[in-house]
């Protein structure tokens, strides 16, 4: 990660008002870990490095950005019915006039939306308003949904080639298992389309010793959750099916739908805006509503040890769905109809990739020198446990899809 003093200078390419300061910003993701604040005044911004090792074409995330954050603004700008109070971050140009700059990576700034909050999970608020905002987020993710409709998802380059493609993640897990680390072993798990390959290709070879990777994979803590991943691998795949075979539709969907990354205003507690626009590409709306959920009705967040406090917020699954669905505008019934299952596989999608992570030595979710070694251990036990309780819950998700549908 880059010293304050070199983030500086990577501040200093970027039009803003002088002098500055640049702080570590804690509110920072699992990828991007280069991100930083920058003051001027009274201005604030984000600094951001789009972190190489996960996405390899940083201009192509650039691309997605820029264009969502165009439909947003001119959704805004024309008054649309749903945007009143709607914010929407803008790029700082550099003085060269580009929107980023490359400097040992790719690093881009944006002006940082002053008022507002957002959380890691649910449990960060008290009892009494936990309803409510899970209320926001389910309408946040409709009205940023209806602002980037005009996009044409056709247009918007994949940012990262292999996101959210649920066979490859299986086959990242199988090599994994394998503890693979020649081309011949997963040869036929690769994926044969250049561009993919390229791009995931390093997370399919063991970054372990023979000793570390096997300690790990015979960990018996672990072998129900494999079992259980391995177990549902079709159930992720007949959802892939669906939308490379039409049933579902591709829109230009955000692609990361966490519930950190919707901002919340600090005076109404109405959800102002959804940010981490690294992930614009062509895919169903399902799953990000799919990640919405999982990440929102798991109260006890990613990181729980006490997999007894993973649970399904049955409220929580409700008022989300009910401002999801209150609030869009242009779902199928057929999708409709799937959206229990979508939050189901994008739980069971996470928690392959994190254990397949896991599996073959943290190459993807990174760990920092203050994470615990067993984070990804943690991260994949904690969305398996989820998987294993929305399945259980989906009868009741069925009949509040029904309600409020
Ligand atoms: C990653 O970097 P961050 O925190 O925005 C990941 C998401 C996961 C999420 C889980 C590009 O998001 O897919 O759902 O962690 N982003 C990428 O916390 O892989
Ligand atoms: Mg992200």
């Amino acid at each position: 990660m880059v010293t304050l003093e070199e983030a500086a200078k990577v501040a200093a390419h970027f039009q803003i008002p002088q002098p500055f300061e640049v702080i570590d910003f804690e509110g920072k993701g699992n990828i991007n870990l280069d991100t930083l604040l920058v003051r001027a005044g009274d201005t604030r911004y984000l600094m951001q490095r789009i972190n190489p090792d996960v996405f390899p074409l940083p201009d192509r995330v650039m691309s997605g950005m820029v264009q969502s954050l165009a439909a947003q603004r001119a959704a805004v700008d024309r008054g649309h019915q749903n945007a009143d109070g709607w914010r929407v971050p803008e790029l700082v140009e550099s003085h060269e006039g580009t929107l980023f700059v490359d400097l040992d990576g790719t690093w881009r700034m944006m002006s940082f939306i002053e008022g507002t909050r957002s959380f890691k999970s649910l449990a960060e608020l008290p009892e009494a308003e936990r309803l409510r905002a899970a209320h926001e987020v389910g309408r946040g993710l409709a009205i940023y949904s209806d602002l980037t409709s005009t996009i044409d998802s056709q247009s918007v380059p994949v940012s990262l080639p292999g996101y959210r493609n649920s066979e490859l993640y299986f086959n990242q897990l199988h090599a994994a298992l394998m503890g693979a680390d020649s081309f011949e072993q997963v040869a036929d798990r690769i994926p044969t389309e250049e561009e993919v390959r390229q791009s995931t290709e390093r997370h399919f070879y063991r970054a372990l010793s023979p000793q570390d990777w096997e300690a790990r994979r015979n960990d018996p803590e672990l072998e129900l959750f494999i079992d259980l991943a391995l177990e549902y691998e079709s159930l992720a795949l007949e959802m892939q099916r669906l939308r490379e075979t039409g049933v579902i539709r591709q829109t230009a969907i955000h692609g990361d739908t966490k519930l950190e990354n919707f901002l919340f205003c600090q005076n109404t507690g109405r959800v102002v805006s959804l940010v981490d626009l690294d992930t614009i590409m062509p895919h169903s709306w399902l799953a990000d509503w799919g990640d919405m959920v999982r990440s929102l009705a798991n109260v006890a967040g990613e990181k729980e040890t006490d997999l007894s406090k993973i649970a399904v917020d049955e409220e929580v699954y409700a008022a989300v769905l009910e401002g999801f669905l209150t609030t869009a505008t242009s779902c199928t019934p057929e999708e409709v109809r799937l959206m229990p299952q979508a939050v189901q596989v994008i739980a069971l999608e996470l928690g392959v990739r994190f254990l397949a992570d896991y599996l073959r030595g943290d190459t993807y979710f990174m760990l920092t020198p203050d994470d615990p070694r067993e984070l990804n251990k943690v991260r994949a036990m904690v969305q398996l446990t989820l998987f294993r309780r929305l399945l259980d819950h989906e009868p009741t998700a069925r009949e509040l899809v029904e309600r409020f549908a």
